[in-house]
Order: structure tokens, then sequence, then C-alpha cells
């Protein structure tokens, strides 16, 4: 049985249909801090800071997986430092403890480009480079990474992680990331609005396809024990690219798609990050190949995004 903690968040909402699909709906519980209207499966409240209720659920459900979905994200984050510190390694602390007193057969802990910093190598950023985070969401990420890796050696907790960059869905909205304008793009291109960009247009950044980040997860999650080599997190890349790129593959769908450019905070927070990850660990270890390329991801996005305009139909 799988436990998902942030099942309302724009990959927990998508990983946890996949489960579904996977291990049946009897076998996903699906949790967040508020009821998902419309959920068709098994869903329970749970606020992850507080560990006896998922000790409850856990226990009620003999959950055997746990995937820890909830966090502040980067540039919500930076509202209150040490509440985003709390709340991402308060929760984190009750999944990991639940883990090794339940003997929890694994758990899934996502990190991001964001534990990278200016100092990075900006293209091509290696698994093994100096962590060097500049927002408290990536310094969390950062200390996670190491927590996860010191309880798998001292408590042999199988838990395993991937350093998402930003992820681009058509099935649910970003909340407070850095990366979110690479998704909001396509809703504004399918409305026929002009977009505002809060990113300079030549800030280049690793991006993957929804699809393709909850295939890399459950393909880390079903691999061998013994495969695992990086029990920090490992690197994972989809497709690099700048705002002008995404406006350009619009553009050849939407000729008069019109874009204007407000840089904001956020701006620094991507500046810091790299350009381009070098995911080779997690292609030798499990077998990571990315699918889509940034045409195949505007096509399907502008597809999907006009049904749902058209239909009205609540985005999960
Ligand atoms: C964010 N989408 O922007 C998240 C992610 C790599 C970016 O961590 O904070």
């Amino acid at each position: 049985v799988v436990l998902v903690i942030g099942a309302n968040g724009q990959l927990g909402s998508v990983l946890t249909q996949a489960l579904q699909e996977k291990f049946g709906k009897e076998n996903v519980i699906a949790s967040d801090l508020r009821e998902k209207e419309g959920y068709s499966g098994i869903f329970e409240i749970i606020d992850a800071t507080d560990s006896e209720r998922i000790q409850e659920i856990v226990t009620r459900y003999k959950v055997t997986q746990i995937y820890h979905l909830a966090a502040i994200l980067s540039a919500k984050g930076e509202e209150a430092p040490l509440r985003t510190w709390d709340i991402n390694m308060k929760t984190l602390f009750n999944v990991l403890e639940i883990a090794r007193t339940n003997s929890i057969d694994r758990v899934f802990y996502p990190s991001s480009i964001a534990v990278f910093g200016a100092n990075a190598t900006p293209l091509n950023t290696p698994n093994n480079e100096n962590l060097s985070p500049t927002t408290v969401y990536g310094i969390s990420k950062a200390a996670g990474e190491n927590w996860a890796q010191y309880y798998f050696e001292k408590y042999g907790v199988d838990i395993r992680s991937l350093r998402y960059p930003g992820v681009i869905g058509y099935q649910s909205l970003p909340g407070g990331g850095t990366t979110d304008y690479a998704v909001d793009i396509y809703h504004k291109a399918v409305q026929e609005q002009e977009f505002s960009c809060f990113l300079k247009e030549d800030t280049m950044l690793p991006m993957i396809f929804m699809e393709d980040a909850i295939r890399a997860t459950i393909e880390l999650m079903e691999a061998p024990k013994e495969s695992i080599k990086i029990r920090t997190s490992y690197n994972l890349a989809g497709v690099s690219f700048s705002p002008d790129e995404i406006i350009a593959e619009i553009q050849k769908i939407y000729p008069n798609f019109k874009v204007k450019f407000e840089p904001d905070f956020r701006q620094d927070i991507a500046a810091s990050w790299p350009r381009s990850i070098d995911d080779t660990e997690a292609k030798k270890d499990w077998g990571w190949e990315p699918e889509y390329t940034l045409e195949k991801i505007t096509q399907i996005m502008i597809q999907k995004l006009r049904e749902q305009y058209k239909n009205q139909t609540n985005l999960i």
C-alpha cells in the first residue's frame, strides 16, 4: 500500500493517478492538508508536520511505501524563510522516523536543481557538484538529501531521490516555483492572451515534461535496491530551454502570441541555477532516458489545454 503525502500538489496529483493505475486504487492512499473535491480513490487529510497523524494512517492501511511530495517551493519559500525551513524539514523528519520505526519498504523524496548555486558548473552540472543553494527551499532540499543518505547508511531505510528540474504538465497547476512560468505561458497562449514573463528571455533552465518526471520516479522506485548507487539524490535531465525558445515553439502554432518581459526576484533565483544537467548516473544506474523534446511538449500542452478550456474541465 502506497501513501502519497502532498497529493494535491503539481507533481503529487499526477503521481497519485499513475500509482493508482499501477497498484490499483485500493492500494493508494492520497493525502494532503485538504480533501480534493472530485478525487476518485482513498483520500485522508494529513498535515505532515503531525507525525501521530501520519503514523495513524500508516498503521490503519498497513502502508509499505511513502512518497513525500509536500514542501514549500523556491519562490514561495522566500516569503517566510524560517517557516519554510521548519515545514520542509519537520515533514521530512516525520517521514524518515516513521519509515525507520515501521520498517516501511521504501520512501521517495523529491530534491531539485535548486540545490545547486551560482558557483556550480552551469552546463551539464555533474551529480557530485558542490551544493550551494541560494533559496531556503534549496537549502532544505540539500539538507534533506544528506538526511536521506544518513537514514539509509545508519538505519537501512531504502529512501530514493531525484533532483527534479522544472516540471511542465497540463494536468495540474504549479504552486510557488521559479519554473512555473513554463506552465503558465501555455495557458496564456491557449487563451490567446498576452503573457508577462517573470524571467529574462535568455534564462535557460533545465525542465522536464510531467510524463517523463512521473516515469522517472516510478522507474527509480522499481529499480533493484543494489542498482541504486547514489543515496543523496540523482540528477535528472529532460530538456533545457530559455523563455525565448519556448516562445518560438508556441509561435509556430500561435503566430500572434505576445510576451512582455517583467523580470522579478525569481530572475535572481533562476540565474543561480544550472542551465543544463548531466544525468549520466541515472542513465547508468537505473536506465533513465527522457522522451519528450520541447517541440513534443509544446504540441501536447497546447492540444490538452485547448480541450480543457473548451470543456472548462477544472484542473485536477
Ligand atoms: C521550483 N518547480 O521552481 C520547483 C522546482 C527546479 C524547480 O524545485 O521551486
